[in-house]
């Protein structure tokens, strides 16, 4: 060590090599985040196609979790490779009875399926939920935040739960949800629950992807359905009035017998079904195994008359309609000529040069090329 020039009134503490300024050599510190990270992260997908279809067909659940997040990626390598998947599970999917359910936020779709998903996969079934919520951007899927209110499910071998996919319009989240129900069948789930909030387009989009499209609604929360659409009660093939117990029961009974009307009202269903309104408690589960047997009714009676494969056909085309929609709707507003001349065009519109319909003409030549 070299010897410090002393200055006057030092003291021995404030020498150099004492000092807290001093910078020394620091040991080496631990990376922040685990150097192995990207491996594991990498192996996710360095598995081929056929590996992940072995996987998915035996029946492991993280190799179905990591084909869907293939699927809901936002990576073209990825969804092509989701693709090679799908088609190759295509052949064993479709044994499975997929149940739509929806209701206002509140209504008790958590706890329902929570109490009605214990008796499926008690009985030997197995289930797979999961959920169309456009709206769930920023919670993480309405269904992670309500795990809480399916505790047992949650952790049941039979049951497996999927929060929605957020990212991206309806129609996006629409398709990778029926995706996502192709590989679950094909890992062996032989009951689908999707659920969706009630609020707003999605039930639509659910009702194209079920068997069996049922809708919870509260007793005695005014007569102005709950927001509930007419569009929406009239596709719906059963409606459940929720909280069916203690100081409610009289109510749920009423509203029971108001929406039995309401459906009278209603053009018969092209399936011969009548629909039905039923009372149930998830709390209490009451009227829960009955609702089950009347989903299995439903099931027998449309297979029998044919309508159940009918209504399947119908839905694989909506879903190839819905697709080519979907992509070239994507594929025109994200082209360059398009994002370029978008703003003037609009505002031409407000200022009335050119009319809404030879707006949209000029920008579809542009994108066409012509
Ligand atoms: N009394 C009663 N309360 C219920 C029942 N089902 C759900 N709830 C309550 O209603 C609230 C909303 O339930 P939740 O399942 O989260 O509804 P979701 O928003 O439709 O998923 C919770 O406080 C539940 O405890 C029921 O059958 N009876
Ligand atoms: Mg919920």
């Amino acid at each position: 060590m070299t010897k410090q020039k002393q200055y006057k009134g030092e003291v021995e503490e404030s020498k150099l090599e004492n000092s807290a300024l001093v910078v020394n050599e620091g040991i080496e510190q631990p990376p922040q985040v685990n150097p192995n990270i990207s491996k594991i992260r990498r192996r996710k997908y360095i598995l081929s196609p056929d590996d992940y279809v072995n996987g998915i067909l035996s029946g492991d659940i993280n190799i179905l979790s990591q084909a869907i997040t293939l699927i809901e990626s936002t990576l073209p390598e990825h969804n092509k490779l989701a693709q090679q998947i799908i088609e190759k599970c295509l052949n064993h999917s479709g044994k499975s009875i997929r149940i739509g359910i929806t209701g206002v936020p509140g209504v008790g779709k958590s706890t329902f399926i929570e109490a009605l998903g214990m008796e499926i996969v008690k009985s030997g079934n197995k289930l797979a939920v999961l959920a169309i919520d456009p709206s769930s951007e920023r919670s993480g899927g309405s269904i992670l935040g309500d795990k809480t209110r399916m505790e047992h499910l949650a952790t049941h071998p039979n049951a497996f739960i999927r929060p929605s996919p957020s990212a991206g319009s309806l129609g996006g989240v629409a398709r990778k949800t029926r995706e996502t129900v192709i590989l679950c069948e094909a890992a062996g789930f032989n009951t689908i629950f999707i659920e969706t909030v009630g609020v707003g387009q999605s039930e639509t989009s659910v009702h194209s992807m079920v068997d069996f499209f049922l809708l919870l609604m509260l007793a005695g929360a005014g007569d102005e359905l709950q927001g509930i659409k007419r569009g929406i009660m009239e596709m719906s093939d059963a409606i459940a009035i929720t909280k069916a117990d203690g100081s409610n029961i009289t109510k749920a009974n009423l509203a029971k017998v108001q929406y039995q009307n309401a459906l009278h009202l209603f053009p018969p269903a092209e399936s011969g079904w009548n629909p039905t309104v039923l009372t149930c408690s998830a709390l209490e589960n009451t009227g829960i195994s009955g609702l089950w047997d009347l989903i299995n009714e439903y099931i027998s009676m449309t297979s029998e008359n044919g309508y159940f494969e009918k209504n399947r056909n119908k839905q694989s085309l909506y879903w190839m309609y819905e697709t080519i929609n979907e992509i070239i709707k994507n594929n025109f507003y994200s082209a360059d000529v398009i994002k370029k001349n978008m703003q003037k065009v609009e505002k031409d519109i407000l200022d009335n040069k050119i009319s809404s319909f030879k707006a949209a003409g000029i920008l579809l030549d542009m994108y066409f090329g012509k």
